[in-house]
């Protein structure tokens, strides 16, 4: 069980989570049906404030309050309650979090930030939106501190043993999440808010983007390693399983640790300014960082596998038919595992250098993403914030909201299905990403997207009703379902699986190669464009 208070702050965290869904797929409604050419926006909202509402509250705000409360809960439940220090450290990165996200909140709405979730230069927000932001991240690395610090304990409690699986990957996540935002706060620090302050005139494009960036691919991991989380040891449990390797389950997580942050220029192939051996041998890297997904996916399979075999399943694919497809704890992540196969595929594709010509700031990119983080990721969230929610408040997960569950999720896959699609085929004809709708004075070949626009705003708004299924569902369990007691599953490992290895109980190792291959990828490529750019000291060289 998590204990009574720890639950407190975990859920916090995760009903603050649930409001971003809410005001954000309201938002993502408002985009499809802009985009249709069928509906335009009141005079009092425009199309880059709408986007940046969308992005920033489901993409930074969603994600972060969730796994920070995820996590939290994880951790007290696999390496035992908080003690009152690291209970009032978590929460004192709760409140740092919360109200850096009010001030970021309020400079959106009022117009003075509409500059995406991707925020670099050259667009310029309010400096207190920058401020929010980094309350936010400086609130999510207290609480992570926490869970560090509880983790820490319980290694020290005992000595030789392995770690709790859950709460050893909650701090891998935590240790890449703080090494991935130093970049993002160099920007923040260093580049945004003086600029922003008007203390200096001009900030180097280039850099800005590259240190956001280095932030910016590690930042979908972070995303991911929760729900590879849930996959890997709430889902074997859930189907009456065990986890088929906890040492394949930590390797892959070491492996995120050090391959996450150095493949950030693969969102930079087009930018002039780097040199293209750089660009290269970071799509090296990132081929590299897909190996652990495929792990996942071999994991997942050999689960799914073993537990049919058990019930007397027969053939290759016999397994299939004994999976449990009614529970909503099960179906929902399933539905995102599905998913991440086609979006998963479609990373490769981006990350393919050449191809990346074709795909890069088409739609086919936000297709890609609505598959991983908006499907993969969000879907596995939702699952699990159903039984969540009830384990740490006392309530239970009924038979009616279980079926509730599950039609949000059908209604998801069917919603993202037709959007997702859409989205990629016409991010092939070369529908631009980030723009309202336009007829590019009467372009034939923006006369080919516009079926396909019109497509998504269905898919849209199919999604816009599972989501207000999911704000229903979260109020009926966190407020109105019945007391009672529902469980936390964590599975244990399958017997027979060999024993983990001391070193991938090495963070000091892991920690050293990650910061050696970061070095490696970025150090050259940074020294270039600082000593190339055009703003600051003229003939400023740092070699
Ligand atoms: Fe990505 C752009 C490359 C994964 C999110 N990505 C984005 C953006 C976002 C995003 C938000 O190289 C847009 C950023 C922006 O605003 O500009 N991505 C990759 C690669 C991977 C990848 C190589 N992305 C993700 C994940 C995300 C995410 C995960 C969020 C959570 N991405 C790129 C590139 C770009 C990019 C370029 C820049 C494009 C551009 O030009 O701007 C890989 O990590 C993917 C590996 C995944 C797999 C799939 C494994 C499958 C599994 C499921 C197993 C299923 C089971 C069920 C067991 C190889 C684990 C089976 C049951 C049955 C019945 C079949």
């Amino acid at each position: 069980f998590v204990d009574k208070k720890d639950g407190k702050l975990a859920l916090a965290y995760i009903y603050v989570a649930f409001i971003a869904v809410f005001l954000g797929g309201t938002a993502g409604l408002l985009q499809v049906l802009v985009r249709s050419g069928k509906f335009e926006l009141p005079s009092f909202l425009n199309y880059y404030q709408v986007l940046t509402v969308h992005g920033v509250l489901l993409g930074l705000v969603l994600t972060t309050f969730f796994i920070m409360g995820f996590q939290t809960a994880a951790v007290s439940r696999t390496s035992g309650t908080f003690t009152n220090k690291q209970r009032t450290i978590g929460w004192v990165g709760f409140w740092l979090a919360t109200i850096g996200l009010v001030a970021a909140a309020a400079m959106v709405l009022t117009n003075q930030a509409s500059v995406l979730y991707t925020f670099y230069a050259p667009l310029k927000a309010h400096w207190v939106f920058y401020l929010g932001l980094a309350l936010v991240v400086v609130g999510s690395w207290i609480t992570g501190l926490a869970q560090a610090m509880r983790f820490v304990q319980w290694r020290k409690e005992h000595k030789g043993q392995s770690t709790p699986l859950l709460s050893f990957m909650a701090v891998v996540n935590n240790l890449l999440w703080f090494i991935a935002t130093l970049g993002v706060a160099i920007e923040v620090l260093f580049q945004l808010i003086p600029w922003s302050m008007g203390l200096v005139e001009r900030v180097d494009v280039l850099l800005s983007r590259t240190l956001f960036w280095y932030f910016g691919h590690a930042l979908v991991y972070f995303w991911l390693l929760p729900a590879y989380m849930v996959w890997y040891v709430v889902i074997p449990k859930v189907i009456g399983g065990k986890i088929f390797s906890e040492s394949l389950a930590k390797l892959a997580f070491m492996l995120f640790l050090i391959l996450s942050v150095p493949v950030g220029l693969h969102h930079q192939f087009t930018e002039p300014g780097i040199d293209p051996l750089w660009k290269f041998i970071q799509t090296v890297l990132t081929f590299f960082v897909v190996v652990p997904s495929l792990m996942t996916a071999f994991s997942m399979f050999a689960t799914f596998e073993m537990r049919g075999r058990e019930l007397g399943a027969k053939g290759v694919f016999g397994w299939f038919k004994k999976l449990p497809w009614s529970d909503s704890r099960f179906l929902l992540p399933f539905i995102g595992m599905v998913a991440f196969i086609p979006g998963g595929a479609g990373g490769i594709v981006n990350a393919s250098y050449q191809m990346n010509e074709l795909v890069h700031n088409t739609i086919w990119v936000t297709g890609h993403f609505h598959l991983t983080v908006a499907t993969a990721v969000a879907l596995t969230f939702f699952g699990t914030a159903f039984w969540l929610i009830p384990h740490l408040n006392g309530r239970k997960l009924t038979k009616r909201a279980n079926s509730m569950a599950n039609c949000a999720g059908i209604l998801w896959a069917i919603g993202m299905t037709i959007m997702s699609s859409a989205m990629h085929l016409a991010g092939l004809l070369g529908a631009p990403r980030r723009s309202a709708y336009s007829e590019y004075g009467g372009s034939e070949q923006a006369a080919e997207w516009i079926s396909y626009q019109i497509t998504q705003a269905i898919g849209g708004s199919i999604l816009f009703i599972a989501i207000l299924v999911i704000t229903g569902l979260i109020i009926y369990l966190g407020f109105f379902a019945p007391k009672g007691e529902e469980e936390f599953p964590v599975a244990e490992v399958a017997p027979g699986a060999e024993k983990v290895p001391a070193a991938l109980e090495n963070f000091k190792l892991w920690g050293i190669i990650m910061i050696a291959v970061i070095i490696f990828a970025y150090t050259i490529p940074i020294i270039d464009i600082i000593n190339n750019s055009p703003v600051g000291s003229k003939g400023f060289k740092l070699w």
